[in-house]
């Protein structure tokens, strides 16, 4: 039976099935998640590795991964795993494009919710006061139906947040680098537009893009410039696709009217100044953090490295160069 490294803890009642498939190492609850000495330490006797995104697998790691044919990540954005070290090493990478989906769309769509309507910061302050004031009767500007949600990033979950954003009434635009056809535009009711006249047109930009080196900071001061005073920015991809400092800027100038945001440059810390403003709402990366999409994640990542080691077809092979060399 192939050997399995699970980084973080991950509920029996998920993993029960996969240990007819798989040996399986994983800390327990209280510990959450192996160190990376202790991974270090132990990552030789392992044929695959299951890891989540706040725990790398570089080239150093991949070295010491003599026996591993396979790593799989908890998510679809697979930017913590330096895939050209596996693919020299013939280790597959393996993502869950599927199962995020819809949960991350959900959540991208309730923080666009919550900061254009203010819920949290309102919720915050009737605590503190208890008291409706009559101050906030004018204090919100826009509603969103009929108004313009510009999408970065037009893969399964851009698309499923403009199927939400369709719902309440709002015109869609996007970008990607990869247009789509016609019919599908005319499908899902979506107008393309350069990464520029998204950013200028839009009543509220949200980002799905993937993080690579050339998407680094692709929404920096420049990028918020263009943007409406008026426009609210939403971030339920990954921190470093935005300059964190820069949003900062952005929302103290007014440059934008507001931000929500899931993820963070340099998590899993929060800027200090990003905290203190108000106009932000801000969650701790859970766009698939509820245990019906944990599940499902589970499953596909780990049927997808029992497939990879097994010769069988997987369609989240990240590296698909190796795909000849499955064995
Ligand atoms: C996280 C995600 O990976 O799918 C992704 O790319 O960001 C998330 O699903 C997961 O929450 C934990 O690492």
């Amino acid at each position: 039976m192939d050997k399995l490294l699970i980084t973080g803890w991950v509920p029996e009642s998920i993993l029960a099935p996969f240990r007819e498939k798989f040996e399986i190492t994983l800390p327990d609850a209280e510990k959450v998640s192996f160190t990376m000495d202790e991974v270090q330490a132990m990552i030789g006797e392992y044929d695959a590795m299951f890891t989540i995104a706040a725990f790398p697998f570089r080239r150093e790691l991949a070295a010491l991964a003599g026996r591993m044919k396979a790593v799989a990540n908890f998510g679809v954005g697979y930017d913590n795993i330096d895939v050209d070290a596996c693919t020299e090493r013939g280790i597959f990478v393996i993502n869950t494009p599927t199962t995020v989906t819809e949960p991350t769309a959900e959540l991208a769509f309730a923080i666009m919710l919550a900061i254009t309507k203010g819920v949290v910061m309102y919720d915050s302050k009737l605590r503190q006061e208890r008291l409706c004031h009559p101050e906030m009767f004018f204090d919100r500007d826009m509603f969103l139906m009929g108004k313009t949600v510009g999408i970065l990033g037009f893969g399964r979950i851009g698309q499923a947040m403009a199927r939400r954003c369709r719902g309440i009434g709002m015109k869609v635009m996007y970008y990607d680098p990869f247009r789509k056809s016609p019919e599908e535009e005319a499908a899902l009711e979506a107008v393309y537009g350069t990464f520029e006249e998204v950013l200028s047109q839009a009543d509220v930009i949200s980002c799905h893009m993937p993080y690579t080196p050339e998407n680094h900071h692709i929404i920096d001061l420049a990028a918020f410039r263009k943007m409406k005073k008026t426009a609210y920015f939403v971030n339920a991809a990954r921190g470093p696709v935005m300059s964190e400092p820069d949003l900062v800027t952005a929302l103290k100038t007014g440059e934008i009217r507001g931000a929500a945001t899931d993820v963070f440059e340099h998590e899993p810390y929060v800027s200090e100044e990003l905290a203190a403003i108000e106009n932000v709402v801000i969650t701790p990366h859970i766009g698939s953090n509820v245990l019906e999409a944990r599940k499902n994640m589970v499953e596909e990542a780990l049927n997808g490295v029992y497939e990879a080691l097994h010769g069988l077809p997987c369609h989240n092979i990240v590296n698909r160069a190796l795909l000849g060399a499955q064995k």
